[in-house]
């Protein structure tokens, strides 16, 4: 039998107003409104590449200029992108709830004392040979002149020639990217974690002691797929220590998985987030 899947603001805002430990995992779908991309389905290919196989240490080792042209454009919208009111609305929670915490896999965000950003964050820099070299929130755009195409802005009517996959790709040589300055022969990456990588430890070790605290009393998963290890596990967890669950996604197939009483709302995030957190 279907489960029988709550879809009612008013019920939800009830079940928040009465929740003390609340949990979120947010994915790309809660900047979709700021217009950024989500990373599969549509909208998840860059170029004639999917974006997860270019979010990998192999896909750097191999074409450190392809990737580094993806992550120098998703630089630069992210530089320029403004928080939509999905974001707002998160905000107010962790204002309200000082029990509240936000896991997100976005890059796109800013740390903040209730937020942990598990995939690390687009601007910053680190050394790709390991040396432990780290800068943080490095805002230029472009972020060295052999990156330039990525950060050229065309009007809404006219394709970006680094996203035609029937121009080819601007010819970079490896040494005109970004290098270490801490040892000096490492190129400089992007300071997110990728496929195979490890996710901060220290975080981690925060969040599991998080989660094993306490029994949840609620759980929103939030713009996301919710397929990547370790983050969608936080959710499992939760809900098998019995938390209500609540969904707010505009794709039909993220509701799979919930049980009786669990909430969805089929919408986008910056939509309905503000309605039921207002
Ligand atoms: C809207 C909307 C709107 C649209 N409003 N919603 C087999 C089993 C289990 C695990 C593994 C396995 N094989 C490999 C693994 C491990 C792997 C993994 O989980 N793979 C799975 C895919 C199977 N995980 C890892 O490798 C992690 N590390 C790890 O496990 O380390 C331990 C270890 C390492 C080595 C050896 C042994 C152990 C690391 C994962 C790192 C993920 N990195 C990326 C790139 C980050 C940098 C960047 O941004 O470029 O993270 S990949 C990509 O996926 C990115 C995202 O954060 C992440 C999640 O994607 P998200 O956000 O859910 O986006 P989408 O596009 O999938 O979904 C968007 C959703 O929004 C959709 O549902 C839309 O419908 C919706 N939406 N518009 C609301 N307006
Ligand atoms: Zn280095």
């Amino acid at each position: 039998a279907m489960a029988r899947i709550n879809t009612s603001v008013e019920d939800f805002k009830k079940v928040l107003a009465s929740s003390d430990r609340v949990l979120a995992l947010c994915g790309a779908g809660l900047s979709a409104a700021s217009g950024l991309p989500t990373f599969r389905g549509a909208g998840g290919l860059w170029r004639n590449h999917e974006a997860t196989s270019l979010a990998t240490p192999e896909a750097f080792a191999k074409d450190p200029a392809l990737v580094w042209l993806f992550y120098a454009w998703r630089r630069h919208m992210a530089l320029r992108a403004q928080p939509n009111a999905g974001h707002y609305a998160l905000a107010e929670l962790a204002r309200r709830n000082r029990n509240f915490l936000c896991l997100t896999q976005n890059v796109d965000d800013h740390p903040q004392s209730q937020l942990r950003m598990l995939h690390g964050e687009l601007l910053d820099l680190k050394c790709f040979d390991g040396c432990g070299y780290v800068e943080r929130h490095n805002t230029s755009d472009p972020l060295c002149p052999a990156l330039a195409a990525a950060a050229e802005d065309y009007p809404p009517d006219q394709t970006m020639p680094l996203l035609d996959p029937n121009q080819p790709i601007p010819d970079i040589k490896v040494e005109d990217l970004p290098h270490c300055p801490g040892c000096k022969t490492g190129l400089l990456r992007p300071g997110v974690v990728w496929f195979g990588e490890r996710l901060d430890e220290a975080m981690l070790r925060e969040v599991d002691d998080w989660i094993d605290k306490d029994k949840f009393d609620l759980v929103l998963v939030i713009g996301t797929s919710a397929v990547v290890q370790p983050a969608a596990g936080f959710v499992d967890r939760a809900a098998d220590q019995g938390a209500t669950l609540a969904v707010f996604n505009p794709d039909p197939e993220a509701a799979a998985g919930l049980v009786d009483g669990d909430y969805f709302f089929q919408e986008d995030s910056a939509k309905i987030l503000p309605l039921v957190i207002e």
